[in-house]
Formats: C-alpha cells, sequence, structure tokens
C-alpha cells in the first residue's frame, strides 16, 4: 500500500490545480468557490536516485517507474473539497469530505499566497489562511473523539485493558494506531481516567494528533501572481511554508503529456513539437522556477516523505547478484518504510508468512548477512532468507 497524502484548503486556493499537476489527471478547475464536489483520488510520485545504476541493470517496478536513473515512487494523492470557517457546522460543502483523509499520513495545507499577501499585514493573514483550515480540521476531528464518548469512557475506565488499546478500537479510523495512541498520551496532560475527558481535552488530543502524528504542510500557492521579493519575505514570517505556482506545474505537467518536452526538470528541452509560443511560455516557466524562490511540487512530496514522515526506500529482492524476484524482475519493489525499521519489519512488510519464517538477511550492496535487528537505511537492497 502506498502512503496517502491529502491535500486541503479553502475553495479556490488552487488544489485541484496541484492535484492535477501532480497526478497527471485532469479534474474540474474553475475560478469559482467549491468547483470540486467531491474528493478526486490519484497517485503522483517521490523520486529517488534508483539502485539499478549500481548492478547496472534496468529496473522493472511493479508500481511507479523508472526513468533515467530516477526512480518514481508511487504516493496517493486526495484532492478534498473547500474547506471554509464553519465547515463543520455545514457550511460550504460541510466537512464530511474529511474523512477522505482521514488515513492520509500528512496534509498538505494549500491557500492562496497572492490573496494573502495582498493585506497590510501578511503574516497575520498568512497565520489566518493556516489556523483557519486547522481550526475546522481540529473541530472534525476532535467530534470524532468525542462521539458517544460518555458511554465509551465508563465502560473502559471499568475493564483491565490498555487504554491506547480500548482508543484504538474507537477512533482507529481516524488513522492512528496505539502506538501512535500512546504517543499523543505521553505527550499531553491528558487526564488519565477517560470518564474525566471533557472538551478542551478531545480538542488537546486532535492537536497533539495533527503536530505529532498527522503533519500539517503549509503550501502557498499562485506564487506566480507574487513578485520575487515578497516571495522571498515568506521565509521570514514561517520558514516551514513551501511557495509554489500550481498554475505553472500543471503548464509543465500538460507540456509533457504532449511531448513538449521531455522531462519535468529544468532546463526545459523543447521538442519539435512545441511551437514558437509554447516555448516561450516554457521558457517563462522556467525562469520563474529556476530563481529558487519556489518548491517544486515533487520536491515538497520527497520532503515530507523523508524529513516529516522520517520514511525511508528500502528494495526488496529474492537474488542477492541480480537484485531480482524470482521472475527475473529487477528491483521490482521500492517499499517506504519507518525510519528504524529492520529486516523483520520489511519481512513482514513483504508477507506476514515471510516475517514469521524469517532466518536472516543479506544487505545486497555489502553482501554482508544481517540479523533481524539490524537497521536499515534509505536505499537498501535487501533478501530475506526465509523458511517459507
Ligand atoms: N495564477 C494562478 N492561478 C491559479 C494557481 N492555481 C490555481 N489557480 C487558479 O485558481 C482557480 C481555482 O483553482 P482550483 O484548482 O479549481 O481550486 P480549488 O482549491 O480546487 O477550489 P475548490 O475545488 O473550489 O475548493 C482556477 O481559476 C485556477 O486556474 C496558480 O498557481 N496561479
Ligand atoms: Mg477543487
Amino acid at each position: 500500500m502506498s502512503f496517502k497524502i491529502g491535500l486541503i484548503g479553502k475553495p479556490n486556493a488552487g488544489k485541484s490545480t496541484l492535484f492535477s499537476a501532480i497526478t497527471a489527471t485532469e479534474v474540474e478547475i474553475a475560478s469559482y468557490p467549491f468547483t470540486t464536489v467531491a474528493p478526486n483520488i490519484g497517485t503522483s510520485f517521490i523520486i529517488r536516485d534508483c539502485p539499478e545504476t549500481l548492478v547496472g541493470k534496468k529496473c522493472t517496478p511493479n508500481h511507479g517507474s523508472c526513468s533515467n536513473g530516477k526512480r518514481f515512487i508511487p504516493v496517493q494523492i486526495v484532492d478534498v473539497p473547500g474547506l471554509i470557517e464553519g465547515a463543520s457546522e455545514g457550511k460550504g460543502m460541510g466537512n464530511q469530505f474529511l474523512q477522505s483523509v482521514n488515513d492520509a499520513s500528512a496534509l498538505m495545507l494549500i491557500f492562496d499566497l497572492s490573496e494573502a499577501l495582498k493585506t497590510n499585514d501578511a503574516a497575520g493573514s498568512i497565520e489566518r489562511e493556516i489556523s483557519d483550515i486547522k481550526e475546522e480540521l481540529l473541530k472534525w476531528a476532535s467530534s470524532i473523539i468525542s462521539r458517544d464518548w460518555e458511554r465509551f469512557a465508563k465502560k473502559a475506565d471499568s475493564v483491565n485493558e490498555k487504554v491506547e488499546k480500548q482508543l484504538a478500537r474507537k477512533i482507529g479510523s481516524l488513522g492512528i494506531d496505539e502506538k501512535d495512541i500512546h504517543a499523543i498520551l505521553s505527550a499531553g496532560s491528558l487526564p488519565q481516567k477517560l470518564s474525566l475527558w471533557s472538551g478542551a481535552d478531545f480538542r488537546t488530543f486532535a492537536d497533539l494528533m495533527f503536530t505529532r502524528i498527522k503533519a500539517i504542510v503549509p503550501v502557498g500557492n499562485k506564487a506566480d501572481l507574487v513578485s520575487h521579493d515578497k516571495i522571498s519575505s515568506i521565509q521570514q514570517i514561517d520558514p516551514r511554508i513551501f511557495p509554489v505556482s500550481a498554475e505553472y506545474e500543471l503548464a509543465v505537467q500538460r507540456a509533457l503529456t504532449h511531448g513538449l518536452i521531455s522531462s519535468r526538470l529544468t532546463p526545459f528541452i523543447p521538442t519539435e513539437k512545441a511551437n514558437q509560443k509554447q516555448v516561450e511560455v516554457l521558457k517563462q516557466i522556467e525562469a520563474f522556477i529556476s530563481s529558487g524562490a519556489v518548491a517544486r511540487p515533487f520536491d515538497i512530496l520527497g520532503e515530507i516523505i523523508e524529513k516529516t514522515l522520517k520514511l525511508i526506500v528500502v528494495y526488496p529482492v529474492y537474488d542477492e547478484s541480480t537484485w531480482s524476484d524470482k521472475a527475473g524482475n529487477i528491483l521490482p519493489d521500492a517499499f517506504l518504510m519507518q525510519d528504524g525499521s529492520t529486516p523483520l519489519d520489511l519481512a513482514y512488510k513483504i508477507h506476514t508468512d515471510i516475517g514469521e519464517g524469517f532466518i536472516r538477511a543479506v544487505d545486497c550492496k555489502s553482501r554482508m548477512v544481517i540479523g533481524k535487528d539490524h537497521t536499515l537505511r534509505d536505499g537498501d537492497v535487501i533478501r530475506i532468507i526465509s523458511k517459507t
């Protein structure tokens, strides 16, 4: 299963434009609010150097693709209909569509940077753009946690079972497990007895969930409408914000789809299919992107995976010399795994039987035998030897 990242934000912020640019799927985009009326689901990628260059053979990925030594590893993207203040009370489209991102590992909070920067208090309006959406998320999560709480808490306090386990059963739909819940409970000042929890405690829990477990990554869109100086000033306001232009990225994606360029990476080299006007537009976009003031969406996804979610990429193979599976496919799988994972975790991820029958593993780059508790590193190519 690939990781899921949700795109959330106010109407018209450019969520669907960004979705379309990074998933290469055409969806409805328009300059009026509430264009998207149901979630769009698609696949995007993080880009990594493929170990195929080390084994000297072209890889054959089961999922995603690989070109010029760059491996495109799939991540799932969900574009959610726009949220407005009061969505939790049913305003606008309401917030019922947030359930489509409840199992997302991270949320990209898309806001219109150009609008926020038009005001005299840019820092204040950016802060508001982010906090308005966060508020709706907190209300949504709090309401799921507190649903039927009294009955649940009374029973939970009276039985001899770990609180984490009971909560995991109740709110597992939020995409958090026992381990996550334990981390939240250890970090917060939440009452030990569940029956003593009240409104503020549900909110504290939800807040900790979004800061510690499900990251919210702010993305300031429509940067093409903003001067370079102003874009650079964002870094002083909030260095976590990624300025982007979804519109330009969509133009690049469409140019790629129509064969006007062969790679989305700059410098763009237009093919003979591109006419003069298209070449000019591509040059303009290239100048904007190369200025370094903005982020590219694939880099943002890469950073979310690597720095926020702290995931590494591991390539399981069956044959340690050819780096292939039983059928001869070279480096068929690229698994995203939590940093600190072990060969045993990898074995279980491949199949429960492989995990249960684990004997030892081989680090295919060094050809060294490694044990079940060894710490895997990013880019490792691993053979698991198992009884099954
Ligand atoms: N200039 C500029 N316009 C953009 C950019 N991204 C989106 N737009 C425009 O903003 C408008 C809204 O874009 P959408 O992608 O439909 O916005 P959304 O957030 O999905 O909106 P809802 O579905 O209503 O929530 C459209 O007219 C887009 O062309 C951008 O980076 N720059
Ligand atoms: Mg939309």
